[in-house]
């Protein structure tokens, strides 16, 4: 259900209601296609975006235009795109109840992300630590889209005045320059765009690869060992928990900061399995390392297994994920082009 408003523009605008007739708010997040997805991408950000999108007006991408700030296959990213797209949807989101595209076929996000270039300072853009990061990891190609990357990111959020987006904790620095940006236009001009909250898991905000549980798992990871897969088969899945870090002491307590390895595993496990953590603890009270690694290896692979089979079925009717792209897209302009137009006519951009 929708019905139209006036903003402050002047502009009509569609507003989503909720089954009560309240405007529901709107929410925003999107996964780069570089490579198949990780259970931290499910964990960080997939789970909650399910679980979010009878709530909020949901605008779901799948991010293409950021996945090329680092070089890939166009045959690769081609497949990659179509198969985050499958796996949203094998997740359970819905293309009925919220709009799913791909983020290059909204031209809008790259015509916003050059307007708030120059509302953004070069500065800011270098202490991002994931460019730091990932320019140490291609130290031969520190383009200037890797560095512009939050931007983009902004410029996401922004077009569909997203409330609010759910994320893993990697990009809690990338959500708080987009506020910065947000405001600082604001500012300048008059209120144009909604300031996004980030909405972080309590518990399962950033995974830890399986062998350095400190550092996050990574869909890109030259090493993919302490890597899991949604698309590892459950042999593949039971090996690399058998070889997870854990530490010297035979306690399965939740405890980050001295016991990151066996944190990481409860973590996984709460988050395949919907326990708490103290129910987990008290389930594996006085069980070895090995019976639990197996359990969350077993649960882990319970959930992914069938979400595989789902994902290759809508893979095989390229008709019907194209009508999905399609509407998206459709769907997704609508908004984007209305705001762009908004931040045109406040910059002083000449008007046809
Ligand atoms: N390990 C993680 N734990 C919790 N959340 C995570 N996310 C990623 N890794 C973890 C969340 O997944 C969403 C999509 O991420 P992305 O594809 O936009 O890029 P990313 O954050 O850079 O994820 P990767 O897997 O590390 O990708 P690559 O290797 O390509 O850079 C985001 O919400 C992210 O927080």
């Amino acid at each position: 259900r929708q019905m139209c408003i006036r903003d402050r523009c002047n502009i009509m605008e569609e507003v989503t209601l909720s089954p009560e007739g309240q405007a529901k708010k709107a929410l925003y997040s999107a996964v780069q296609p570089t490579n198949a997805l990780t259970i931290g991408n499910y964990i960080g950000a997939i789970r909650n975006m399910v679980a979010m999108q009878d709530e909020y007006n949901c605008y779901f991408a799948v991010a293409n235009m950021h996945a090329i700030t680092v070089r890939q296959v166009p045959a690769e990213l081609r497949k990659n795109t179509l198969a985050v797209l499958a796996l949203y949807m094998a997740c359970g989101i819905d293309p009925k109840k919220c709009t799913l595209y791909v983020q290059s076929h909204v031209p809008c996000h790259a015509e916003l992300a050059w307007v708030l270039n120059t509302f953004t300072y070069v500065g800011e853009m270098e202490r991002m630590t994931q460019f730091k990061d990932k320019s140490a990891k291609h130290a031969d190609n520190i383009n200037m889209g890797l560095m512009d990357y939050p931007v983009l990111m902004a410029a996401d959020i922004l077009l569909y005045k997203a409330d609010v987006v759910p994320v893993g904790i990697d990009q809690r620095q990338h959500l708080e320059i987009t506020r910065d940006i947000a405001t600082r236009f604001n500012n300048i001009y008059s209120p144009t765009f909604v300031v996004p909250e980030g909405v972080y898991p309590k518990v399962g905000a950033k995974i830890g690869d399986l062998l350095e549980p400190t550092k996050k798992m990574s869909k890109s990871s030259e090493i993919q060992t302490g890597t899991v897969f949604l698309s590892d088969d459950k042999d593949t899945v039971l090996r690399k928990f058998r070889r997870a870090v854990t530490d010297s002491e035979n306690e399965i307590r939740y405890d980050p900061d001295n016991k990151p390895g066996v944190s990481n595993l409860i973590s996984i496990y709460t988050a395949f399995t919907g326990k708490s953590i103290e129910e987990t603890e008290r389930e594996f009270a006085g069980v070895g390392y090995g019976d639990f690694k197996l359990a969350v290896g077993e649960a882990v692979a319970e959930k992914t297994v069938p979400l595989q089979k789902e994902q290759a079925r809508l893979l095989a009717d390229k008709d019907y994920l194209s009508s999905v792209l399609k509407e998206g897209a459709a769907k997704a302009y609508k908004v984007a082009s209305s705001t762009l137009a908004k931040v045109y006519r406040k910059i002083g951009f000449y008007q046809l």
